[in-house]
């Protein structure tokens, strides 16, 4: 296995010191390496992908130095409009070190199991960056080398000034101790949260829930009431788009309660989309804010630094108010399924989640498919 703090001091001996990005599973004891070697003003975790590739532009304009831009391979999809539309070699042509996580990994021709919404992601990652003209190479446990392929890529980013990446298969980096999850003790667990918005909310409200595991929660939830999951979507990719689904159903559907469970992390990725949902009277969006990227390791985001309940009231939610203790969040699921208007709940919460936390074995097209027959059985109430 490669250990990260040798790999940060080979991109330091590259002169690549300055990271930012979007945490990773895969790169999790890369993040906590970084953290524990690198400024905190030299590290920044940026609420998409895309902003990291604007973030790293900035940062090379000011100095000329080649910025190290990490992300899951799902990621991608942020970055490509930044990448092509403007630090390609024909664009502005900029140097950039892209470090990519690359979940459902393909070996051998062969795909590695994992979750349905890594697998096709996974088997497009390389040719992806062809297509974008991305020069790149693939490390793993097993890669040597090290220095020379490092200083190589770098030199060519320089040379040519163009973007270029690092790929890691799973399991590439040795593990480091996890991040420290401590959080305020007298906050709400996230599942005992989910599970009493479950609990009090109608039986035949809509559900959305957002990538990680809120989701799992929600899910597991679902069978430990002995409830049908078939009210629920489970946004399984596509982070931070959970509440425009859920904006999407809210719209078609006026008279019927249609709850966004959103993270902390996911808002921020694609807060501008809030604009819309505080238009419709029926969508009660809660964001489980636990401060923390906490599905792909703990990462923080901005998520206890920012007034979240006042930039609701800035896009124009009609209620709006954070919670942090079980009653308060009974109390508003309670309010919430009468009123109104579009209600905003933010529910403080602690990090973490419980190590046998299963996942659904509910596939996503089958979830869909189940979704789009209970609307279709409710929609004579409209
Ligand atoms: C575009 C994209 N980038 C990164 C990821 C990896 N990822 C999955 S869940 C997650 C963290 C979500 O954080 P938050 O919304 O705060 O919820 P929490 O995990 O804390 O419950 C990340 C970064 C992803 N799935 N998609």
């Amino acid at each position: 296995m490669i250990s990260t703090d040798e790999f940060i001091e080979l991109l330091f001996k590259n002169n690549v010191s300055f990271f930012c990005g979007v945490p990773d599973s895969l790169l999790k004891s890369l993040n906590i390496s970084i953290n524990e070697k690198v400024n905190s003003n030299k590290h920044i975790i940026t609420s998409n992908e895309g902003a990291a590739v604007g973030l790293g532009i900035g940062y090379y304009l000011a100095t000329k130095k080649i910025p190290a831009v990490y992300m899951q391979n799902s990621g991608l999809g942020n970055a490509y409009n930044p990448l092509i539309s403007l630090a390609d070699i024909e664009v502005a042509s900029i140097p950039i070190l892209l470090l990519i996580g690359w979940r459902g990994e393909v070996v051998n021709n062969k795909q590695v199991s994992d979750e349905p919404q890594h697998i096709k992601q996974g088997q497009i990652t390389l040719k992806t960056l062809n297509i974008m003209d991305i020069p790149h190479i693939v490390l793993d446990q097993n890669s040597n080398n090290l220095d020379k392929k490092i200083s190589d890529i770098l030199e060519l980013a320089l040379t040519e000034k163009r973007p270029v990446a690092i790929v890691f298969k799973k399991n590439t980096f040795n593990n480091k101790a996890k991040i420290n999850l401590s959080s305020p003790k007298n906050l709400i667990r996230r599942e005992k949260a989910i599970e009493l918005i479950v609990r009090n909310s109608n039986k035949n409200s809509i559900f959305v829930s957002t990538t990680g595991m809120i989701s799992r929660e929600l899910y597991e939830i679902r069978e430990q009431l002995d409830m049908s999951h078939d009210t629920d979507f489970l946004t399984v990719g596509g982070m931070g788009h959970a509440s425009q689904i859920a904006l999407g159903i809210a719209n078609e559907l006026p008279n019927h309660k249609v709850f966004c469970l959103d993270g902390d992390g996911a808002i921020l990725m694609h807060m501008g989309g809030l604009a819309e949902c505080s238009r419709v009277p029926n969508m009660i969006h809660v964001i489980l804010n636990n401060g923390a990227h906490d599905s792909v390791g703990g990462q923080p985001t901005r998520g206890f630094d920012i007034d979240l309940s006042k930039i609701a009231d800035g896009f124009g939610y009609k209620k709006f108010i954070c919670v942090k203790d079980e009653l308060s969040v009974t109390d508003e699921i309670r309010l919430a399924n009468k009123y109104i208007g579009s209600y905003f709940l933010e529910i403080k919460c602690m990090r973490g989640n419980r190590d046998n936390l299963g996942r659904p074995s509910l596939k996503p097209s089958e979830n869909a498919l189940n979704l789009n027959k209970f609307i279709e059985s409710i929609k004579y109430e409209q």
